[in-house]
């Protein structure tokens, strides 16, 4: 079977709507078709300043929430990335291969830090994507499930993947990026031109999947649309509306175009109405499913313990090959 890897940060405790369409519905899909690997990415989070306390609680609530949309310990690996030390290590090895210039490319570092300001912008999030590659290449995966934002990341971890088998010889399997077109970005309520992000310039244009349903109904019910009436999938022209509808249509599994037709004639307050009902109807079992994970720790931890331990053994062996490829004289 093909390999898969991903990660989610645990930052903000809840997933929201567009980690969950753009990403996590991949992983679960994924989990058929693959030998899959998914983690919780604590070690990313750090990258911008972590409540210790927050960080330990929001770590097993990123993992409960995992469980929560399907994922199967039985049919992938679950696992806390800091539980297998071989990231850190196998990142070293990848920064010694980046370029400063190279890495000074990426958007999202450049996004980022221009948000928060050099003084606040740590080298570790600079890094980042480094980090990333050594994720991807030490379980060799071939499908990285993720949202357009990461798009650039696997191309990065692609260039350096070759680099490296072009220098030391064929290590590293090359990967490709699985992002399903449809979800690929889920937009902001409030500004449908941006990404939906834990970030968001107003908490408005957010859905947290853990938040009060009714909470979530109301964000929906006043979502940014358009002075035009007709309910029609146009992204450049009506990208609210639209973003609405891709939303609608893949938790209900239904199509657009489907939409399109039973909202003739009808007016967007009907849309939103229903996709809020849609949303509770969705996010109450979510909620319930995370909440029993959490109320048992140690099932929960057990099963991140299970799955470290597999983890390990494949990142293990694909480090040790890095060690030897590179030149490191082996410990006695
Ligand atoms: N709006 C989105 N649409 C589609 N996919 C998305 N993802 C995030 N936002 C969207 C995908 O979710 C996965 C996990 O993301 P992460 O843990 O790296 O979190 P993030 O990308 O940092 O999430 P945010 O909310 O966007 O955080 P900030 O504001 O810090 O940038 C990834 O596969 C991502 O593509």
């Amino acid at each position: 079977r093909p390999r898969a890897l991903s990660g989610i940060q645990p930052t903000a405790g809840s997933f929201h709507l567009g980690n969950y369409l753009g990403a996590v519905r991949q992983y679960v899909a994924l989990q058929e078709s693959h030998d899959a690997f998914y983690m919780v990415v604590d070690l990313h989070a750090i990258t911008v300043p972590q409540d210790p306390k927050e960080l330990r609680a929001n770590t097993r609530v990123a993992a409960a929430q995992l469980l929560a949309a399907g994922l199967d310990p039985e049919r992938c690996t679950l696992f806390v990335q800091s539980h297998v030390p071989e990231h850190a290590q196998l990142a070293w090895v990848m920064n010694c291969l980046t370029g400063f210039g190279e890495a000074s490319r990426m958007t999202q570092f450049k996004d980022k830090s221009a948000k928060q300001g050099a003084d606040r912008t740590t080298v570790g999030l600079f890094t980042y994507p480094i980090l990333q590659v050594a994720d991807i290449l030490l379980y060799q995966a071939n499908a990285v499930p993720v949202g357009e934002d990461q798009r650039q990341h696997i191309e990065l971890t692609r260039d350096i993947a070759e680099r490296f088998n072009g220098r030391f010889g064929q290590t590293f399997t090359l990967p490709s990026a699985h992002i399903v077109r449809e979800t690929a970005k889920i937009y902001d309520l409030q500004d449908p031109t941006a990404k939906m992000s834990k970030s968001s310039a107003t908490p408005k244009g957010l859905i947290n999947l853990l938040d009060d349903p009714k909470v979530s109904a109301k964000k929906i019910k006043s979502a940014v649309t358009d002075t035009d009436t007709v309910i029609r999938f146009d992204a450049e022209n009506k990208p609210g509306v639209s973003n609405l509808l891709t939303i609608y249509a893949t938790l209900t599994g239904t199509t657009v175009a489907e939409l399109e037709q039973r909202y003739e004639g009808k007016g967007y307050g009907a849309l939103k109405t229903d996709l809020a009902d849609v949303v509770v109807e969705w996010v109450t079992p979510f909620r319930a499913r995370t909440q029993e994970y959490l109320d048992d720790p140690e099932t929960l931890d057990a099963v991140l313990a299970k799955g470290a331990e597999k983890a390990r053994a494949v990142a293990a062996e694909t480090l040790a090959q890095t060690y030897d490829r590179m030149g490191f004289l082996p410990a006695k």
